[in-house]
């Protein structure tokens, strides 16, 4: 059997950060993932995610600093621009502009609050109606070649990586705990489960969790009639409704808001024609720079506790990394420092513990 120091279960952006966090950390790793990499079952799929430091709340506002430092470093050991910045702007009054600008100036950030027409000639792609927050510190990630670069230097730094190798069962023991897969069975003292919509059903009578909800979510992809600039772009008229973001020559688009109930494995991967209705109604709305008729489409997956905060906790040899709630990637280096800092017995951010 093999021994190993601490497993990973799940090689999405969060499973791929922890390997790498921990194996640069000296630890002997291993982490294995259901799928193929990149696979299109779960969260993490996909050439673009927003990064922004625009959060109405500070416990956020201070982890974006954090993991944008972490970007940083993780583009220079990748040596490739992981996370480019695009800046991104919030607009409508669920997003509260006044105060969001006054927030994020309080943590350093060089925010800008403009006016409708101010925020109109700059980025002429999209409409705004009233005040809106420029975040110079906003861009876009590169969730695919996150995950190819953090596995590249997880596996640089002695990690074994196993794709298509699902975990059928974890198995307490005296000295931790066994991971059987189809083939074999590995012994691990900590383990890491990094693995989204499957976390409830894998730790199911080993951890209790929060109530967690598994929704699929869609995404449009508009081609871009306006040459930009294009921001990162989140909407709230009520709270955070929709986002925005370029990627390629396309402004991916997707609501926030209204995923349908559903579970990891049985998803139908079937896009909504009521959301795909109501994206083509807010693209004539709202952005005048795109043409209106989606490209394409795709759903994707989020896990979200009842408050959207995350799920970043240790009982017992188990580590509980996951449930983002649909706004996790933009921390995915921070989240696998977390995870790491977990296993090596530190406390877990309060609001992010079991309780
Ligand atoms: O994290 O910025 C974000 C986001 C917007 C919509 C979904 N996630």
């Amino acid at each position: 059997m093999n021994d190993i120091d601490v497993a990973i279960v799940g090689l999405g952006l969060a499973g791929s950060a922890t390997a790498w966090a921990l194996s640069r950390r000296g630890r002997s790793v291993a982490a294995f993932e259901a799928y193929g990499p990149g696979h299109r079952r779960g969260s993490s799929h996909g050439r673009a995610r927003i990064f922004r430091r625009a959060y109405l709340d500070p416990l956020y506002v201070d982890l974006t600093g954090r993991a944008g430092r972490l970007w940083e470093e993780l583009n220079a050991s990748a040596g490739e621009p992981l996370l480019t910045r695009t800046g991104g702007v919030d607009h409508g009054p669920g997003r509260e502009p006044e105060r969001m600008a006054a927030l994020l100036r309080d943590h350093g950030v060089a925010a800008e609050l403009l006016d409708p027409a101010e925020a109109a000639h700059r980025w002429p792609g999209v409409r705004f109606t009233g005040p809106v927050v420029f975040d110079p510190e906003g861009g876009v990630l590169d969730p695919e070649a996150t995950m190819a670069a953090l596995a590249r230097l997880a596996a640089e730094a002695g990690a074994h990586l196993a794709y298509d190798t699902p975990i059928r069962a974890l198995e307490p023991d005296p000295t931790g705990v066994l991971l059987h897969t189809d083939e074999e069975t590995w012994h691990a003292r900590t383990v890491v489960v990094a693995a989204g919509g499957w976390t409830g059903p894998l730790l199911d009578g080993l951890v209790p969790l929060p109530p967690l909800s598994v929704t699929q979510q869609q995404v449009f992809f508009f081609d871009r009639t306006d040459p930009g600039p294009w921001p990162t772009i989140v909407h709230g008229e009520t709270t955070l409704d929709v986002y925005a973001l370029p990627e390629g020559p396309y402004l991916k688009f997707g609501a926030h808001v209204g995923g349908t109930a559903t579970t990891a494995d049985d998803r139908d991967f079937v896009v909504d024609p009521a959301a795909r209705e109501s994206a083509i109604a807010y693209a004539r709305t709202w952005l005048p720079g795109v043409d209106p008729e989606p490209r394409a489409e795709l759903t994707c997956l989020y896990t979200s506790t009842p408050d959207e905060d995350f799920v970043l906790d240790r009982r017992g040899p188990f580590v509980v990394c996951s449930a983002c709630s649909g706004h996790g990637a933009k921390f995915t280096p921070l989240i696998g420092e977390l995870a790491a800092d977990l296993v090596d017995g530190r406390p877990p951010i309060a609001r992010f513990a079991l309780r």
